[in-house]
């Protein structure tokens, strides 16, 4: 089997970063430099027609979208690492439905407040109504995910999983977003914790 990587720093491309490393698997990773413009040479085009990073070459074929990968990662090689759920297990519906919010519902609603609110992107794109409308819904999520781990150390069948993994790696985000305080989400924060205190998240973030 062979698998390539290709990532930038401190990007979505981290959190595959931090999956690869806790399956253990081997792999070669390729830097993309973004602010060279490197996503945009035809190269890197073959391997993900959107210019993004992370892209994920595995036995010779691509693929892109973070989600995709941690869902195709945990699939073909979580199982047998106890960081995936078997189909068969009765909260492998939990697991899906879990990653799949985090990473499009309430992923989406933090970076929609940062449009309106953040230096980063220009004042045109600032609405005050689309940003409250988006931190209301941040803070619902943010709710709901503390109501979710309430008595429970992990989302999902009691241990680590890539479900973790792929919502953890958003906190950070979503804290630096300043959407919220993060301190009114106590069961969060210690999760949180947990999860970023991992040895190969240190491994994902020093690239
Ligand atoms: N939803 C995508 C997001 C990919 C994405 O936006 N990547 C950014 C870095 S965080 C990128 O490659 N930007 C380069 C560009 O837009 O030119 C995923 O999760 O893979």
């Amino acid at each position: 089997m062979s698998i390539t990587f290709y990532y930038a720093p401190m990007s979505s491309a981290t959190r595959v970063f931090w999956a690869l490393e806790e399956l253990g698997l081997p792999y070669e990773k390729v830097k993309v430099d973004l602010a060279a413009g490197e996503q945009h040479k035809p190269e890197f085009l073959a391997v993900n027609p959107h210019g993004k990073v992370p892209a994920l070459v595995v036995d010779g074929v691509p693929m892109f979208e973070s989600l995709a990968m941690l869902l195709f990662l945990g699939e073909r090689f979580g199982v047998a690492r106890n960081l995936w759920l078997p189909h068969d297990h009765p909260e492998y519906p939990a697991a899906l439905s879990w990653l799949t919010w985090g990473t499009v519902t309430f992923a989406g609603n933090v970076f929609r407040y940062l449009l309106n609110t953040s230096a980063r992107f220009p004042a045109e794109t600032h609405n005050a109504a689309a940003a409250e409308a988006a931190r209301r819904d941040a803070l619902a999520n943010l709710a709901a995910l503390e109501q979710r781990l309430d008595g429970r150390e992990y989302l999902v069948a009691d241990r680590f999983t890539l479900v973790d993994l792929g919502l953890a790696s958003f906190i950070p985000f979503a804290a630096r977003s300043g959407v919220a305080d993060m301190a009114a989400y106590p069961n969060l924060g210690a999760w949180a914790g947990r999860c970023t205190a991992r040895p190969d998240l240190a491994v994902a973030m020093a690239g």
